[in-house]
């Protein structure tokens, strides 16, 4: 069976609530050939060094005897998919902007994708409470309406999800920036197995929003417990997703992932923070993985300016086989691997641009070393290939310098330094659009006078605690949970400062409900009695009037 045919089969079994204990296993299983297992068959390199990244699938010797065919399946799924995608609906008639457009999904946008309208012109969908589902529900705005439409907040506060929120209708534009109090937190429930956010279509923005899975309480199922995911079942179905300024933490499996066929996405100034290390419910073991991309058939995605915390390993992982751009991406305290490269799904084309790995001051959590698996370490495999990394300016514990070679902080086995005769390093860049760039040692001044995560319409107590972590080089790997407690305490109360306290706030007066406050229409020569004009261009920017208001918040 090919890879296109064990990852469908792998979605398909997983993708069937009642098999979420079969994904587990799954997960358990193995297929994750890290370069010295793949050379070695068996784990004793990794026994030799007391690393407890032992029990991470990832390195993968521990297979589970009821998995079927290990070789058959990854080391994430999408998730539960609780509901069929919907037929795309075509663009609603209000919609003046063509799907081609140039223009970009923001003012400012960088990286592949972003050439996406989103929702703009669509109908003005207004969240209105924190309800799970039902009218005024954020529910029914991103994954019950089938038009193009544009989200909006006149609440600030958590919605505590029943079950896994769902965006399979596409054209749309979230905007937790115009939540008033303290905004927007998504928060999966721990009687609930699945993820948080699920993104199964194209032409998807999101800005300021958090998403923080936490604990299940639901045994061994805590293989899909992403805080987000971007997935599809179908080649060619996923595409132009911006996720930008948003907030993500205490995933159980990744904290946030993509998998299988999905292109053209950028991830843009978000905090993927604290996966949950020790989740109990997981029968694969510990987990604290941050960011995966994946799979086959996966391509054209760009990472910029995006902060990883305190996540145990995959700082990012990039199991691809097409490009991705990484550039200006700061990782801070893991305690396995950094970042990651694989080639399991065959041939890669990975720039690795101005990133910055800040090792914890004690380089060690109790848990595990991060020295020596190197700032990236590459896992080959099956599918090893030549010049399929492109490295620049990337500073971390092994490359403290530019004056180093540019491949110093790569490793390719435990303790292995990359050897440049091997040919993994390609002299040029892949191809992709460009992004502004800072120097990797100017990394955590850009964030921290431009904010990174979901900073509107305030930061919430979560990214304010870990950017002073940053800061004083302090915190840990949440292990919130021990497996013998899992059902008596909420392990993030306990060890990751707790759930925020999020203010509903007051809203803003919106008379015509198109989105658009009053005050800004009267100070802009709209009619705050005409719902019609916020989707109109009136500066003839190519902007909406909508968009135009929504921009001079200045998140
Ligand atoms: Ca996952
Ligand atoms: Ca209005
Ligand atoms: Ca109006
Ligand atoms: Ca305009």
């Amino acid at each position: 069976m090919g890879n296109f045919g064990k990852s469908a089969l792998s979605i398909m079994l997983c993708a069937l609530p009642l098999l979420y204990v079969n994904c587990g296993e799954f997960q358990n299983s193995a297929g994750f050939g890290s370069l010295e297992q793949a050379s070695t068959g068996s784990n004793s390199t990794d026994q030799n060094t007391n690393n407890s990244e032992i029990n991470s699938p990832e390195k993968g010797p521990q297979t589970t005897p009821s998995s079927p065919n290990p070789e058959a399946t990854p080391e994430t799924t999408p998730g539960p998919e609780t509901e069929q995608p919907t037929q795309e609906s075509p663009p609603s008639s209000t919609s003046y902007i063509p799907d081609n457009t140039p223009l970009k999904v923001f003012p400012g946008a960088q990286g592949f994708g972003t050439e996406s309208p989103g929702g703009r012109g669509g109908e003005i969908c207004i969240v209105e409470n924190l309800n799970d589902s039902g009218p005024g529900s954020l529910r029914h705005c991103a994954q019950e309406l089938k038009n193009r439409r544009i989200v909006v907040f006149r609440t600030g506060g958590t919605i505590l999800l029943k079950k896994p929120l769902i965006i399979s209708n596409p054209y749309i534009s979230i905007y937790g920036q115009t939540a008033p109090g303290s905004g927007i937190l998504v928060r999966s429930s721990p009687s609930d197995a699945g993820g948080t956010l699920y993104i199964k279509t194209h032409h998807v923005l999101i800005q300021h929003l958090r998403f923080r899975a936490g604990t299940s309480n639901v045994n061994a199922s805590a293989c899909c417990r992403d805080a987000a995911s971007i997935s599809s079942s179908k080649k060619g179905e996923v595409h132009h997703i911006i996720l930008d300024h948003n907030s993500f933490s205490w995933g159980a499996d990744e904290v946030l992932d993509t998998w299988y066929d999905v292109q053209n996405i950028t991830f843009s100034h978000n905090i993927i923070s604290e996966g949950l290390y020790d989740n109990g419910s997981n029968s694969e073991g510990p987990a604290g993985r941050g960011f995966l991309i994946g799979s086959e058939g996966s391509g054209n995605i760009t990472l910029h300016h995006n902060l990883m915390i305190h996540n145990y390993t995959r700082n990012p992982q990039i199991k691809t086989s097409g490009i991705v751009d990484i550039v200006n991406n700061l990782t801070y305290h893991w305690t396995g691997r950094a970042a990651i490269q694989q080639t399991s799904f065959g041939p890669q084309k990975v720039n690795w641009v101005k990133n910055l790995w800040i090792a914890e001051r004690n380089h060690a959590d109790g848990q595990n070393s991060p020295i020596v698996f190197g700032d990236i370490s590459f896992s080959g495999g099956a599918n090893d290939s030549k010049k399929n990394m492109y490295l620049k300016g990337n500073i971390g514990y092994h490359r403290s310098s530019n004056s180093m070679p540019e491949w110093a902080g790569v490793f390719t086995g435990i303790n292995k330094k990359y050897n440049p005769s091997l040919g993994y390093h390609n002299a040029t860049r892949f191809k992709a659009p460009p992004v502004n760039e800072v120097e990797a040692s100017e990394l955590e001044k850009y964030f921290e006078t431009n904010g990174v995560g979901a900073t509107a319409p305030v930061q919430d107590s979560v990214d304010t605690r870990l950017m002073k972590e940053l800061k004083t080089r302090t915190g840990k790997v949440p292990n919130c949970v021990s497996r013998t407690d899992r059902n008596s305490e909420d392990r993030c109360k306990i060890n990751a400062g707790g759930w925020p306290t999020m203010d509903k706030g007051q809203s803003i007066t919106d008379k015509d409900k198109d989105g658009i406050p009053d005050s800004w229409e009267v100070a802009n020569g709209l009619n705050p009695n005409d719902p019609k004009d916020s989707q109109q261009d009136a500066n003839n920017d190519g902007y909406t009037n909508f968009e135009d208001w929504i921009y001079s918040l200045g998140f």
